[in-house]
């Protein structure tokens, strides 16, 4: 018997949730010696009906991803709002009669929301994974305590994040589920195929963390930073609040292999309401997003239209930070 399991790739609560399922399926639909799991990460590149060969296993599952109407779907557990892009998926789901198919769009976590679930429906034992589901629910639901822990990634699980979301693809995080599923996090860490990885990459997040450091100011409420000279990977979006406990938002001018980016920012930290829509500020340039984070992408070549629009941001955001201390 062959068991697949399809996972959301690059993401650590893809990964938890893997790993969480694995342990079940050997648990409690007891595997022979002569059975073998296949990993497969999925990402989010399009948004069409998931193609069949996908489901190349004798028992198919897909956690922490979208749906998908083929027959051969034995197992699936999402937690995002979007899991039904295509038409007729999220009727197939609501007539689905198997029992084993679950969605909870309220998750913060599909970790725990799979842990949950099979413990009440199918008596499984999630104590053991404690560890890694109360973790998964901190990253996927952006629940850190404090803008240090999110930015200097000093647990074992955040570290874990970094070098999950770098690595996607079949050669680091499949061997990595397997040891997600029986270790503590801090062991896991020191494995050498792990710390071999994670070195460099934390390497260049703190010297990413300087580069933002050096550059950010803030002023009315706002930090403003331009790192659009250097072509950078993703930056961590804390560290504005680490430096300025006292910001309220950030705007960020930065530049890919691909496209510059203006990047806007809440602090999750700060103790009064937002009061803005950030999607609708940049969504005036062309951007979207979330209401407490935004962005708005340009072509390569157009840094410095990115740094006007910048500017007209920013300025928008300081006179509304003006106008909230003049009422109080
Ligand atoms: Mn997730």
């Amino acid at each position: 018997m062959r068991l697949k399991i399809l996972y959301h790739d690059g993401c650590f609560d893809g990964a938890a949730s893997a790993a969480v399922f694995t342990r079940f399926y050997r648990e409690k639909r007891a595997l022979a010696a002569q059975d073998t799991i296949a990993y497969q990460g999925l990402s989010h590149a399009g948004s069409g009906p998931l193609p069949g060969e996908l489901f190349d296993g004798d028992i198919n599952a897909i956690v922490d991803f979208r749906y998908a109407t083929d027959a051969r779907l034995n197992w699936w557990f999402d937690h995002h709002v979007s899991s039904f892009p295509n038409p007729g998926e999220e009727a197939h789901f609501r007539a689905d009669k198997s029992g084993q198919k679950f969605h909870d769009p309220t998750a913060k976590s599909c970790t725990r929301f799979i842990a949950r679930t099979l413990e009440e429906r199918f008596g499984f034992d999630t104590a053991p994974l404690a560890e890694l589901i109360h973790w998964a629910e901190i990253i996927d639901g952006a629940l850190f305590p404090d803008p240090t822990t999110a930015v200097q990634l000093e647990q074992p699980a955040l570290k874990l994040m970094l070098v999950i979301e770098a690595s996607p693809g079949p050669d680091f995080i499949p061997r990595l589920i397997g040891d997600l599923m029986e270790r503590p996090l801090a062991d896991i860490v020191s494995l050498p195929y792990v710390a071999a990885r994670l070195g460099p990459i934390y390497e260049r997040h703190l010297q990413i963390v300087e580069l933002v450091r050096s550059r950010a100011r803030i002023d009315r409420g706002v930090v403003f930073y331009d790192v659009a000279d250097q072509t950078l990977g993703s930056i961590n979006k804390f560290i504005p609040y680490e430096l300025f406990p006292e910001a309220r938002y950030t705007v960020a001018v930065s530049r890919g292999p691909s496209r510059a980016k203006i990047s806007v920012g809440s602090n999750p930290w700060f103790p009064t309401r937002r009061t803005h829509d950030l999607a609708r500020i940049c969504e005036r340039f062309g951007g979207g997003g979330h209401p407490v984070v935004g962005a708005v992408s340009y072509p390569v070549g157009e840094v410095e239209r990115a740094r006007a629009d910048a500017e007209t941001i920013v300025r928008q955001l300081q006179d509304d930070w003006e106008r909230a201390r003049l009422a109080t």
